[in-house]
């Protein structure tokens, strides 16, 4: 019997990455039924019931996952890799917002900006130490502020995602410090 870090990571990888590993498809914002999830992913991978299922959502530390109103669907709240449309709502951010990573990439980050790499976005964080436990999964983490508010001043937009992740497509080098 997975646990439900097992399950809540295997989520991450289908809803995010690879729906293909179980054979389904999200729609274009990145919903799939249920049903499905789990007849495919007792087929495929694991066999997991519905009451587990939620509670990988309403447990899980990130708020990673939703269910839509009458739990017949379910999505991953942000991290994609492939291409969905969240629907995100645009937001004034506040005037700094934290960026975790390490200092391999710090000369590259200094020079082109921060880019979304693989995935969507780039992720920021509204407090420092959850910035650390992103950098902290790249190895030791370094902290990095963004002036969001001048960057919302002069017109990038910003983005919150349904579990709170700060989302920008990019951040020039020049509102990044260390
Ligand atoms: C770095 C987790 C060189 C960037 C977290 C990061 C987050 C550059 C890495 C979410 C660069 C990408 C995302 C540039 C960015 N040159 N390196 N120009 N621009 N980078 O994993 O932000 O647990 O794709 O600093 O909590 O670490 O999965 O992004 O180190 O919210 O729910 O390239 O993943 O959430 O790494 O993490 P990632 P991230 P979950």
């Amino acid at each position: 019997m997975p646990n439900l870090t097992h399950i809540s990571k295997l989520l991450s990888k289908i809803l995010r990455h690879q729906p293909d590993l179980i054979h389904i498809q999200l729609d274009e914002n990145g919903w799939v039924e249920v049903s499905i999830l789990l007849q495919n992913l007792a087929k495929y991978q694991t066999s997991i019931s519905f009451e587990q299922l939620k509670e990988v959502v309403d447990t899980n530390n990130k708020k990673r996952f939703s269910f839509n109103d009458d739990f017949s669907k379910i999505r991953a709240n942000q991290g994609h890799s492939i291409e969905v449309d969240l629907a995100l709502q645009t937001q004034i951010p506040p005037a700094i917002l934290y960026h975790g990573t390490v200092e391999k990439n710090l000369t590259s980050i200094f020079e082109k900006g921060l880019s979304k790499m693989n995935r969507q976005h780039v992720h920021l964080s509204a407090d420092a130490e959850t910035a650390q436990k992103v950098g902290m999964r790249h190895g030791k983490p370094i902290i990095l502020k963004i002036e969001s508010k001048k960057m919302y001043d002069k017109g990038y937009v910003f983005y919150l995602s349904e579990n709170h992740v700060w989302l920008i497509d990019s951040v020039p080098s020049e509102f990044i410090h260390l």
